[in-house]
């Protein structure tokens, strides 16, 4: 998959996506990321890419021609369009899966107030939105996407990295039963007995009930 970003802080991509899994699905060829500066799409000498709102208002909006040029010019033909923004679509598991099988991504990260409204009309696929919280600017919410969806390309994940996926759809098994690890005694707090008995049918019964009764608890939605 080839994910390019359009952004205004090129800089604050450096370091998360250079780690761990992701790193290693780009060394493999299994991600091509492309972080781009939208001021290089600029031809003033001071590399506007905000002005004021017609009609007045607080904040600055993006300007509509740095955005229409380099989108056209990062565009192909399979390439998904994709504005971050807190108006957007709720982001979850389900569209990260989505979005795995895509083949071109293309992440378009806003700052002050958003976009011009003809950058939505015009030039996006979708909107998203990683969650009900206002940022700074939309390089960390481009990340939390590309993060969610390099796991899901075939290949990336080793088999033991895999099994968890299906946690967070609604419907699904919902959250995880609680695990523990050695010691069996750890600062007087004693790992439950059933999971030290071997009794293999006992374990995964356990197992079941504390994962429904954590759900019910603390995500009732995911039922
Ligand atoms: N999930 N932000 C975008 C600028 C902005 C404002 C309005 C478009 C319309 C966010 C989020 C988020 C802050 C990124 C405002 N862009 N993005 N930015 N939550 O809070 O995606």
């Amino acid at each position: 998959m080839k994910i390019d970003v359009l952004t205004l802080f090129p800089g604050m991509f450096a370091g998360p996506l250079d780690e761990s899994i992701i790193m290693r699905a780009r060394k493999a060829g299994l991600l091509v990321l492309k972080i781009h500066d939208l001021r290089q799409w600029t031809h003033d000498r001071h590399k506007t890419v905000d002005d004021r709102p017609f009609g007045g208002g607080p904040g600055m909006l993006l300007k509509p021609e740095p955005l229409f040029e380099a989108v056209e010019s990062l565009k192909r033909e399979k390439t998904r369009v994709i504005l971050l923004s807190p108006g957007g679509r709720k982001f979850d598991q389900a569209i990260a899966r989505e979005l795995a099988q895509q083949e071109d991504l293309l992440l378009v990260t806003g700052h002050y107030e958003g976009f011009d409204e003809r950058v939505r009309e015009t030039l996006a696929d979708d909107e998203l939105s990683i969650g009900d919280y206002v940022l700074t600017n939309g390089a960390l919410p481009a990340m939390v996407v590309i993060d969610a969806v390099t796991r899901l390309i075939p290949g990336v994940l080793g088999d033991d990295e895999s099994s968890h996926d299906e946690s967070f759809s609604p419907g699904g098994p919902g959250l995880e039963y609680p695990q523990y690890t050695r010691p069996a005694e750890f600062r007087d707090m004693k790992v439950p007995e059933v999971l030290l008995s071997g009794n293999h049918a006992e374990i995964a019964k356990w197992r079941a009930e504390q994962a429904k009764l954590r759900t019910k608890e603390k995500r009732p939605d995911l039922l």
